[in-house]
């Protein structure tokens, strides 16, 4: 962190950069608050307010005494705050142009523009978070379904970070034995070694299912790619409609209706999914534009996670058997309220009268999730690539550990294992950090770029 200025003040927009009722700036640093001092007009001296207090204060141009905006001015100390530094929140009106001035008023101050990340970086710097939870600010804000987002809550709450805590602590018990038997014996393992293996895999346990739980967390917050497929005027437009509950895609009688794809993002028992609706397939399309369509229609199939095959009940052609042989592929049946048939493998549904679209979701759920352990939304789970990677790293070593004790391996390569498992954790949480895991977090800033 050569160049980067830890010390500081700086400001940022905490809110959507977009018209709104009211704005909020995020300022922190030592010494900020005194250096707002000559754009505030207040009854009180802004430098005496008890931390976590709000107050109305008039915000003018310190060059000119102008008037910026009325605002609500909260500050920070005494390692109170998101930062766990001295701190203050601009409560302002949300116009564009107000927030603009607001924003020029800190400039004008000597206040530094927030790179991405830095408030977070501070809070972790000042001990107010562990990087679990640092990374899980980040997740929350992207989530985009209820699922993920109660999940990544529940990692911001510490629920990880403690896990990985209780998991340490049965390694670095692990470790002073090693340690107190590499004192007093002749480095290979005496009979009397008590080591207490039955902790040694519940650490390893315990991590591995840290580890596993990964592809569920991926799956609620990156979600699933599904693509509605099927001949023309089966009823897939008016399903995806459905699927939206807002009339999207046109629908008609009209074989044909839908030329290009349409794309939404909705969830469907917790998972976001991103949702495409394609052009039906017919034997003679009209034009080069709708063959074009059909062309698209089956590169997306491609690359979807679950391809929904829509045929229409009262107007039944065979399918082709490579769709439906496909893994990835739930056939449905629509337009059972016309012609109410069985189909075997084939769901029955009526977007009309939404009949069947309860099993169809239940369908595309137990698709989704049939390799993975879900439970409910208040699981442990993680959805972050570098904390897998140190949890692998982790548990990896402790499995190596035990092989070494197995093999009747001298205890200092035991010991090594047990050392290369408490760096994984150090660095999952923050305990040991790098200038590469910082920037791999906060971005780029924070090494001297
Ligand atoms: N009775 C009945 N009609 C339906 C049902 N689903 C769709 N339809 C009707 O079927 C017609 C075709 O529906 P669309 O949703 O446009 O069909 P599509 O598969 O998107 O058609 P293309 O875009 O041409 O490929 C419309 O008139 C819909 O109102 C259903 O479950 N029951
Ligand atoms: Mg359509």
């Amino acid at each position: 962190m050569d160049s980067y200025n830890t010390e500081d003040v700086i400001y940022a927009l905490a809110t959507a950069w977009a018209k709104s009722a009211i704005a909020v700036v995020r300022a922190s640093g030592t010494g900020c608050i005194e250096r707002l001092c000559p754009a505030v007009r207040s009854r009180h001296d802004i430098r005496k307010l008890a931390s976590n207090t709000a107050h109305y204060c008039n915000l003018v141009d310190p060059a000119d005494g102008k008037p910026v905006d009325d605002i609500v001015l909260t500050v920070y100390r005494d390692g109170h705050g998101y930062t766990g530094e001295e701190a203050f929140e601009i409560s302002c009106h949300g116009g564009l142009q107000v927030v603009r001035a607001v924003l020029g008023t800190l400039s004008a101050l000597g206040f530094r523009q927030a790179l991405p990340g830095e408030f977070t970086l501070r809070a972790f710097l000042h001990g107010k978070m562990d990087l679990t939870r640092a990374e899980a600010v980040d997740e929350l804000v992207k989530a985009q379904g209820r699922t993920g987002q109660i999940m990544a809550l529940n990692r911001l709450n510490g629920a990880l970070f403690r896990q990985i805590d209780k998991i340490k602590d049965i390694v670095l018990d692990m470790m002073s034995i090693v340690e107190v038997q590499l004192d007093y014996s002749d480095d290979e393992i005496g009979e009397n070694l008590d080591f207490p293996r039955e902790r040694l895999d519940e650490a390893v346990r315990g991590l591995e299912k840290l580890r596993d739980s990964y592809s569920t967390g991926r799956l609620f917050s990156q979600g699933a790619r599904i693509v509605l497929a099927g001949p023309s005027n089966a009823g897939k437009s008016s399903l995806f409609n459905y699927f939206l509950k807002e009339e999207r895609a046109i629908v008609s009688p009209q074989k044909g209706t839908t030329r290009d794809f349409i794309e939404a993002m909705c969830t469907v028992r917790g998972i976001p999914v991103r949702l495409y609706d394609t052009a039906g397939f017919r034997e003679l399309s009209e034009s080069e534009i709708e063959e074009e369509g059909i062309r698209r229609s089956r590169s997306l199939m491609d690359s979807a996670d679950i391809v929904i095959y829509l045929a229409d009940s009262s107007d039944f052609t065979d399918p082709d058997p490579k769709v439906l042989s496909d893994p990835r592929c739930i056939a449905v049946l629509n337009k059972t309220d016309l012609v109410d048939r069985e189909l075997e493998g084939f769901i029955k549904l009526s977007v009309t009268t939404g009949q069947g679209f309860d099993v169809l979701c239940d369908a595309i759920y137990g698709r989704l999730t049939s390799d993975l352990e879900v439970s409910d939304d208040s699981a442990l789970v993680i959805e972050n690539t570098r904390q897998k990677e140190n949890l692998e790293r982790a548990s990896s070593a402790l499995r190596r550990a035990s092989d070494a004790l197995d093999a009747g391996l001298p205890l200092d390569i035991v010991s090594m294992e047990i050392q290369e498992a408490l760096e994984a954790l150090g660095e999952l949480t923050g305990e040991v950090t790098t200038d590469d895991i910082l920037e791999r977090i906060f971005g780029s800033f924070c090494v001297g770029k």
